[in-house]
């Protein structure tokens, strides 16, 4: 049964970068459940994908150092684990992670048109949604994946039945499915509440995995926890017979999973209290320091501070404007709250005082890049796990 437990409120869509400030946005009400049937944590209305996945999408995996080297390694460590002869990506943004193969072993699926068209000329690219016709147009008898990957993607796709039986066609009998995506442990412990946006309709844990991998004749047997986006799980599945054994990092990860009360409601209704807290106290700090005269703006045009802004609701009061490295976010204004996005050149000089780490998941990358801000006296806010300055 579905239990909701978190009310976030009228939300824009994370990734409706607005061109100019216009009256008729798009807004939906933000809530998020727990079933306590299979464990599974979602957003209980979800949006239809086709306002979400346009050619006007705007994420770029490559943006950040961190990523760029994520995917690297993942892709050279997964070459050599299972050496796959036939590769597929759900979900393959700019190409950061299937650059790292050779053109002729990968096909990638990506169903935004702006993304898909980065890589159409170097690879074999499906500008498409992910569903069983398109399973059934790419594979064959004889032709089947070793290895499908999908970052930050499977928790994007509201018909999970639609994609899990997708995959099932398309994966060779002891292929490997590779799923990454933020860990709810991470979200529940660090107070990560702007993981819940409209694009995050799963937080996935391996206890809620486990059970719906179960349900398509698929069978969870690895995962591994890795730092990528404040805390993330890597699942592996495979098909139901294959041969792959469970491993004892799985069961120690489950272990832990149930010790932070994963698998129990009365988690989550704590979580929703603290969520609250968090609302207010950066509320009242944010205030503090422009009573103070300080001038503050957000670092990076996160989809997650979507959620934080429009949830606390906090905009040009604050924040100056926001910076952000991405060419197609800068001249823009956030969702929601409109605040005016420029690049760090144009924006981030001596004349900050706060910067709000919007983009807290690269906090290493910019706190080492940003050196010279902090050695003036310029510090950072985060938000997570608690509203405080750096
Ligand atoms: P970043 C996106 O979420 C959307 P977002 C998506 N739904 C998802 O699941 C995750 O990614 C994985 C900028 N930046 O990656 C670049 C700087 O300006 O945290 C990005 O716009 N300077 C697919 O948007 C943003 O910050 C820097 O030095 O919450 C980071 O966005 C760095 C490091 C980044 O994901």
């Amino acid at each position: 049964m579905k239990k909701k437990f978190l009310n976030l409120g009228k939300q824009p869509l994370a990734n409706s970068f607005l061109r100019s400030i216009k009256k008729n946005e798009f807004f939906y009400n933000l809530s998020v459940s727990f079933d306590t049937k299979n464990y599974l944590v979602s957003v209980t209305n979800p949006v239809n994908p086709k306002r979400q996945y346009t050619d006007q999408y705007a994420h770029r995996a490559s943006e950040s150092r961190t990523m760029r080297e994520a995917f690297k390694k993942i892709a050279l460590k997964l070459k050599k684990k299972f050496s796959p002869k036939l590769v597929m990506e759900i979900g393959s943004n700019d190409g950061v992670f299937i650059k790292n193969f050779s053109k002729k072993m990968v096909i990638a699926v990506e169903p935004c048109k702006n993304l898909a068209n980065l890589t159409k000329k170097d690879f074999k690219t499906y500008p498409n949604f992910w569903n069983k016709s398109l399973a059934k147009k790419i594979f064959n008898k004889n032709k089947k994946a070793d290895l499908i990957f999908s970052a930050n993607t499977i928790s994007h796709i509201p018909n999970i039945k639609e994609t899990l039986e997708a995959i099932e066609l398309s994966l060779s009998n002891n292929g490997v499915l590779v799923i990454e995506d933020p860990s709810l442990k991470s979200v529940i412990n660090t107070n990560s509440y702007d993981q819940f946006y409209d694009e995050h309709v799963y937080v996935f844990s391996a206890l809620s995995i486990g059970e719906i991998a179960k349900k398509y004749k698929l069978r969870l047997f690895d995962a591994e926890e890795v730092e990528n986006h404040g805390g993330s799980i890597r699942y592996y599945i495979c098909k139901n017979e294959s041969k792959h054994k469970t491993t004892i990092r799985l069961k120690k990860i489950i272990i832990k999973e149930k010790k932070s009360g994963l698998n129990k409601f009365k988690t989550f209704l704590n979580f929703t209290k603290r969520v609250k807290k968090s609302k207010k106290d950066l509320n009242k700090l944010l205030n503090k320091l422009k009573k103070n005269n300080k001038k503050i703006i957000s670092y990076g045009a996160t989809y997650k501070s979507t959620t934080v802004f429009n949830y606390c609701n906090i905009g040009t009061k604050y924040f100056d404007y926001v910076t952000d490295t991405t060419l197609n976010k800068q001249g823009k204004f956030t969702p929601g709250k409109h605040i005016p996005i420029i690049s760090p050149e144009e924006g981030f000089d001596d004349s900050v005082d706060y910067a709000f780490l919007g983009a807290w998941n690269f906090k290493k990358e910019i706190m080492s890049k940003e050196k010279n801000f902090i050695k003036r006296g310029g510090k950072f806010i985060t938000h997570v796990p608690c509203a405080r300055i750096i």
